[in-house]
């Protein structure tokens, strides 16, 4: 029992659900790692939505809703994370989600889908081929769904895709904490934010935005700029640590 009281209540909660997902078979081992290092940069942002995380996260909404077939690309960490804010992010864009693993096996493509729906989020199914340019599992996707998207989001990916997918002259949104990243670097838009922060807030932006702003800000996107933004504030929080 973790106490309600404890100062890291939140993040000792997500750490005991990542846990149970890992013995149910739905996050990896490694998954477990990945989370770890996210944690570790969300230290260095003060686990806050910064001001020019907020902005690219408004740009990702404006990319979602100026796409033809926009695809949320799932795997084991974000199923466990954010099934509900995946939900609320299809409701607001009907963005469509698909299972895309790299430590995949049909069985945890199964289990993942299955934890989906089971939080409301519609899923695409069907059978899987390698159509992407790699030599991993995550070659494996649908002919429907990531190979024919035009604007993929990729929370927490892995580099090798996203410099896959940015080559097929896709757009690619990463969510990803860590702003040194080869995902980040690769990505046409990182969003560099913690995941459950990030999902809520593009989907409130996908709600309101009027058409000149989701003109206006899917056009104007300068990715090298959010990943500075990032580190400087990084850097500032550094330097005035123990002041
Ligand atoms: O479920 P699978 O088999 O597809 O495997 C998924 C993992 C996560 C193991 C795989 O994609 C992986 O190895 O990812 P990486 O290369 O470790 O990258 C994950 C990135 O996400 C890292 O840069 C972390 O800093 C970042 N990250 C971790 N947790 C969060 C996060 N970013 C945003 N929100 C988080 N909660």
């Amino acid at each position: 029992m973790i106490p309600e009281d404890h100062p890291r209540y939140r993040s000792l909660k997500v750490r005991e659900r990542l846990a149970a997902c890992a013995k149910a078979g739905i996050v990896t081992l490694e998954g477990l790692t990945a989370h770890g290092r996210g944690e570790a940069f969300d230290y260095l942002l003060g686990e806050r939505t910064t001001e020019s995380a907020l902005l690219a996260e408004r740009c990702a909404a404006a990319l979602i809703r100026t796409s033809k077939r926009p695809v949320l690309s799932v795997n084991g960490n974000t199923a466990a994370l954010a099934a509900r804010e995946i939900r609320e992010l299809q409701q607001a864009t009907s963005i469509a989600v698909e299972v895309n693993l790299f430590h995949r096996t049909e069985e945890r493509v199964e289990r993942i889908e299955a934890l989906l729906r089971g939080a409301g989020v519609e899923v695409l199914t069907g059978r899987a081929e390698p159509l992407l340019p790699l030599s991993h599992a995550r070659a494996y996707c649908l002919r429907e769904g990531i190979y024919a998207a035009d604007t993929i989001l990729v929370p927490l990916e892995d580099g090798d895709r996203c410099e896959a997918l940015v080559g097929m002259g896709k757009r690619v949104i990463a969510v990803d904490l860590n702003p040194l990243s080869r995902t980040s670097r690769c990505a046409t838009l990182t969003i560099v934010d913690e995941l459950t922060r990030a999902l809520p807030e593009i989907a409130s932006a996908s709600r309101t935005m009027g058409t000149d702003e989701m003109r206006h800000l899917s056009s104007a996107i300068d990715n090298r700029r959010f990943l500075r933004e990032a580190l400087a504030e990084m850097n500032r929080r550094l330097i005035h640590a123990l002041d």
